[in-house]
């Protein structure tokens, strides 16, 4: 059986992570694509040599040249500029409109069949765009920022609580915005609500709402966070593991339930827009959307991010 091929459009901070990560996890051949000359190729040849280090068996290869993509059964697209300090990610959609629907071009005259994975920002425009211009259906064409940002929620409670990352489940619903929703209700250590665990260890439910509100703010900033941190870019790693979790789901067909950016057809009480909600990932790209009820407050929560999400979808020329 041949291998699987990923095609990563990007060879960025995030791009040359998500390459290695392709390549230290054997999830098939690997095609880096860039429009700067030798980038990607630079950047292949050198995880290519690292090969016989860490033992993955795979081709690599780096090009400018969009031909090079065919026969992708997956394209994880960062081409776009991150942003800088003071700027929100919304402070990108005129730029990296232009570059995402020459990308979306490239992918659709060479890659017809792909399922793909967007991660630049603006997030939700940018899958929305991508998915318009590709015209590939709606369960082929997601993005990533609720892996990661709920991936952000999750240490933060680990942390909290001195316990093992492995053992927190979290999630965020909603826009990779700062109005993105984590669900606080379905948060816990084992199935043990994190709230409960709270106010056990503070003996007191008023510090546990406090600590709670603090993870969620950092959850909400932790993009820009990093950002104020590292002066020159966005945060890479995190971004490329979400990613790949989400790629390798649908490359193995795991079936996991993933915070996917999604399109949705009536979920949630939404129609016509991309909202990040938990998803069912498989060979099939989005198999199914699952739902579940929102209590007021959380709702609330999702229809201010929701809206915030179709004023930047609408702000698109
Ligand atoms: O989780 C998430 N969704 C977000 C996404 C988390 C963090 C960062 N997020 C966004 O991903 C970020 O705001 C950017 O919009 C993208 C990529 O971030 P990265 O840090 O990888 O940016 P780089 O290092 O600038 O890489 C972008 C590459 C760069 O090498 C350019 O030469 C290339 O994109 N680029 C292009 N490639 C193909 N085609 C075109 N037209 C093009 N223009 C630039």
């Amino acid at each position: 059986m041949a291998r699987k091929k990923i095609a990563l459009i990007g060879g960025g901070q995030i791009g040359g992570v998500l390459a290695q990560l392709c390549a230290l996890r054997e999830l098939g051949d690997v095609v880096l694509f860039d429009i700067v000359e030798g980038l990607p190729q630079g950047k292949m040849l050198d995880i290519a040599e690292a090969a016989p280090v860490d033992g993955y068996d795979v081709c690599l290869k780096g090009t400018n040249s969009y031909e090079d993509i065919a026969g992708s059964d997956v394209v994880i697209v960062t081409a776009g500029l991150p942003r800088k300090p003071g700027m929100s990610r919304d402070d990108l959609i005129e730029v990296n409109s232009k570059i995402m629907t020459s990308v979306a071009e490239g992918i659709k005259a060479n890659a017809p069949n792909a399922f793909v994975i967007v991660i630049s920002n603006p997030l939700d425009a940018m899958v929305t765009l991508c998915q318009k211009v590709t015209g590939f259906p709606y369960n082929r064409v997601i993005g990533q920022a609720g892996v990661l940002d709920s991936a952000r929620f999750k240490a933060f409670i680990a942390w909290e609580l001195g316990v093992s990352v492995k053992d927190v489940n979290a999630m965020t619903l909603g826009g990779h915005g700062d109005d993105m929703v984590p669900l606080v209700r379905y948060a816990s250590v084992n199935g043990i609500p994190v709230m409960e665990l709270l106010e056990n260890k503070y003996k007191s439910k008023e510090k546990a709402q406090e600590v709670m509100a603090a993870m969620v703010k950092r959850t909400r900033g932790a993009g820009g966070e990093v950002v104020a941190l590292l002066k020159t870019g966005s945060a890479f790693y995190s971004p490329a593991s979400s990613a790949i979790a989400m790629a390798e789901s649908i490359l193995k067909d795991s079936k996991r339930v993933l915070p996917t950016c999604a399109f949705l057809q009536g979920e949630f009480g939404v129609s016509g827009y991309y909202v990040g909600v938990p998803c069912v990932l498989g060979a099939g790209g989005v198999e199914k959307i699952l739902e579940f009820k929102l209590d007021a407050e959380e709702q609330a929560m999702m229809d201010k991010s929701v809206a915030a999400v179709k004023e930047l979808v609408g702000s698109m020329k």
